[in-house]
C-alpha cells in the first residue's frame, strides 16, 4: 500500500510537468507602455507566465482588482528592469503558478504608467474582468457603492522597489524566476505563498 501510494504520487507529478504549460507576455512592445496580451486566461496550476522586457524601463508588479495601481501587500514585483534603446537581448521574469485560485492582478509601477493603462491580468472572469480592471486603473469607474473611495492610482506607490519579493498567506501561491537572455541565466529567486 505504501509502495503503490508513493507510486501514484510519482506518476501524477510526472503528468503535472509534462502537462504544464508556457505562456508569453511582451512588456513594452513597440516600446509603447502595455503588457501584450493583456490578459490571460485558462493558466492553470504548474504553468508559467514568462515576462519578457523589451523596452524603456517597466515593471510587473501584483496588485488588486480593486486598486490595479497599489503593490498588492506581500504580492509579487519584477522590480525596475531597464531595457536600453540599443538592446539586443531582453531580460525575462517568469512566475510559476502553484496553485490558483483566484484571478490575478498586476500592474506597472513606472510614473504613470498604470494609471495610463498599463495592467495586466491572469484569469480574470465575467465578474472581474480585464475590462472593469482597466477602468479602474484609468480612474473612470463610476462607483456602485457610495461608501467606497477610491485608492489613488497612478503614480509612484509605496511598494518596494527592491526586486522580486515576496510574502505572505491567501488561497494560491507562485514561483518566481528571473532570467536574463543576455547573460543565458536562468535561477530561482523566490518561492512563495500568496
Ligand atoms: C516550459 O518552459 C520550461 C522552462 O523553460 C521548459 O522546461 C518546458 O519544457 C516548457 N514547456 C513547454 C510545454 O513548452
Ligand atoms: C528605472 O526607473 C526607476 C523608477 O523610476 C528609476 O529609479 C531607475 O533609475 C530607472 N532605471 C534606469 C536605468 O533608468
Ligand atoms: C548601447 O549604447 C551605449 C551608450 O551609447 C553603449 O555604451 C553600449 O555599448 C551600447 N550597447 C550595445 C549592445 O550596442
Ligand atoms: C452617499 O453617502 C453619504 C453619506 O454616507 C450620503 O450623505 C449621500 O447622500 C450618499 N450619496 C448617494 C448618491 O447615495
Ligand atoms: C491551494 O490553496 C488552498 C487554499 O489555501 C489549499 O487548501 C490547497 O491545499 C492548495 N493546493 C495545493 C495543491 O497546494
Ligand atoms: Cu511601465
Amino acid at each position: 500500500m505504501h509502495f503503490f501510494a508513493s507510486f501514484v504520487l510519482a506518476v501524477s507529478a510526472f503528468v503535472s510537468v509534462a502537462s504544464a504549460a508556457n505562456f508569453s507576455v511582451i512588456v513594452g512592445q513597440d516600446t509603447k507602455n502595455l503588457f501584450a496580451p493583456t490578459s490571460l486566461t485558462g493558466v492553470a496550476i504548474g504553468d508559467l507566465v514568462s515576462f519578457k522586457f523589451i523596452s524603456k524601463n517597466h515593471t510587473v508588479t501584483q496588485s488588486s482588482f480593486t486598486t490595479p495601481c497599489v503593490a498588492k501587500q506581500g504580492g509579487v514585483d519584477s522590480g525596475f528592469i531597464p531595457v536600453a534603446t540599443n538592446a539586443t537581448a531582453f531580460p525575462e521574469w517568469t512566475i510559476k503558478i502553484d496553485n490558483v485560485t483566484a484571478p490575478l492582478w498586476f500592474y506597472c509601477m513606472q510614473g504613470t504608467h498604470c494609471r495610463g493603462g498599463m495592467v495586466f491580468a491572469i484569469n480574470p472572469t465575467a465578474d472581474k474582468s480585464f475590462e472593469a480592471f482597466l477602468a479602474n486603473a484609468q480612474g473612470t469607474t463610476t462607483t456602485t457603492t457610495n461608501t467606497s473611495t477610491p485608492t489613488t492610482s497612478g503614480g509612484t506607490t509605496t511598494a518596494s522597489t527592491t526586486g522580486t519579493t515576496a510574502a505572505g498567506s491567501g488561497a494560491f501561491s507562485l514561483s518566481v524566476q528571473k532570467a536574463t537572455t543576455l547573460l543565458a541565466a536562468l535561477g530561482l529567486i523566490a518561492s512563495l505563498t500568496l
